[in-house]
């Protein structure tokens, strides 16, 4: 299998962890979606890392491609079977990434020159991150869903979000008043799979 992204995409990220978990071996290939002559339009037609090629066809959007990883049936389940309790993860899950794409936006319209940044633009994507943030630590110090005994793709999303966060230094008080993310992110940047996938220095 082929991994379409970069190395700093937190959905990318995200694939690679899920991947590395599972003890699942792909190729990695560096593509970066925002140059003119960019590879990724041809494997995903909204022009988004990350994209999966595999035997049963070309995956992209990082919760499908999660989902084929996990439909695959290789240890450890990282979507519970249960339908209701999938639900749950999977619905933190689109959270975490949902807060990861208001990142992304501030983070690109911060590289525009100062006098186009929209600044309505910027509170309102700080608003929806900050926002998440605090569903994000209710449901860790609750340690039902996210940061409960069974690791799942929920957990991931969230950790990866975070390294985004601290990569790109986008809101760097994120920690503040939410100790029950600081502590899974800790749990979670310990693991093997989330070392081997650090950001390289910007
Ligand atoms: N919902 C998508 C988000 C992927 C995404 O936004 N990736 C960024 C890089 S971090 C990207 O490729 N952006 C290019 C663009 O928006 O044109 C997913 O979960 O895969």
């Amino acid at each position: 299998m082929k991994l379409i992204g970069s190395y700093t995409s937190p959905f990318v990220r995200k694939i690679s962890v899920i991947m590395l978990e599972k003890g699942i071996t792909f190729e990695f290939i560096n593509a970066s979606p925002w140059t003119d002559d960019s590879p990724v339009p041809q494997h995903n037609p909204l022009g988004k890392i990350p994209a999966l090629v595999t035997p049963d066809g070309t995956w992209y959007e990082s919760h499908i491609i999660a989902n084929f990883l996990e439909q695959m049936d290789i240890a450890p389940a990282l979507i519970p079977r249960d339908k209701l309790a999938a639900l749950k993860v999977l619905q933190l899950q689109a959270l975490a990434d949902g807060i990861g794409d208001a990142a992304v936006i501030l983070v690109r319209e911060s590289m525009r020159p100062a006098e186009k940044q929209l600044e309505e633009q910027l509170i309102r994507q700080r608003e929806k991150i900050l926002r998440g943030l605090d569903v994000l630590e209710a449901a860790a110090a609750k340690g039902e869903v996210l940061n409960s005994d069974t690791l799942n793709v929920a957990d991931i999303a969230t950790a990866c979000l975070i390294g985004f966060l601290n990569f790109r230094r986008v809101v760097p008080g994120w920690c503040v008043n939410r100790p029950a993310l600081v502590k899974l992110t800790e749990k979670m940047f310990a693991r093997e799979s989330f070392a081997r996938t650090t950001p390289p220095s910007p």
